[in-house]
């Protein structure tokens, strides 16, 4: 079983279209390990996406994504990262209407910024975005102190 870092963004949220893409994401065979509805401060929004600081589209992302609330999520699934980016479709929702109409982004983005859902790219972005969201989750279970040798 691997884990994913997902996020329902702010335009869907504020649509209403979190209802549909958790019942999709768990229809989909995704168990939701943990779930956060949060609001980001611009700050934080900068940090999460500080990989793309500097980029044309940097501020306009910003602003979106502490726009209004957002959820977070740990999924778990077998190929959970490959297969939650796959059911998202491509990065821009025209695209993805065109090309994946039936993937989220086809059915609950707009554009090349307002695109409904984030996804984790590797092991390391999964890990890195869990811990930024949620510091306190232990992922693996930790040995029994009373039979660990
Ligand atoms: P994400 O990180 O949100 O899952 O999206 P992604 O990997 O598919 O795409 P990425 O290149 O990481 O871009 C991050 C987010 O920035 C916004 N964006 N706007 N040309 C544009 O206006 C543009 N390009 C990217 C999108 O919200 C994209 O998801
Ligand atoms: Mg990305």
């Amino acid at each position: 079983m691997q884990k994913t870092f997902a996020m329902i963004k702010p335009d869907a949220v504020s649509a209403g279209y979190h209802h549909n893409i958790l019942q999709e994401l768990e229809l989909g065979g995704f168990a939701i390990v943990s779930k956060a509805r949060v609001q980001l401060t611009r700050a934080r929004a900068a940090e999460f996406y500080a990989e793309h600081k500097g980029k044309h589209f940097y501020e306009k992302l910003v602003d979106f994504m502490s726009s209004g609330p957002v959820i977070a999520l740990v999924l778990a699934k077998e190929e959970a990262i490959t297969g939650w980016r796959t059911l998202m479709g491509p990065t821009n929702s025209v695209v993805a209407k065109e090309q994946k109409p039936d993937s989220l982004r086809g059915k609950y983005g707009t554009d090349g910024t307002y695109n409904a859902c984030h996804g984790a790219d590797s092991p390391a972005s999964a890990a890195r975005e869990i811990k930024f969201f949620f510091p306190r989750l232990i992922l693996d279970p930790l040995p029994d102190p009373a039979t660990a040798k």
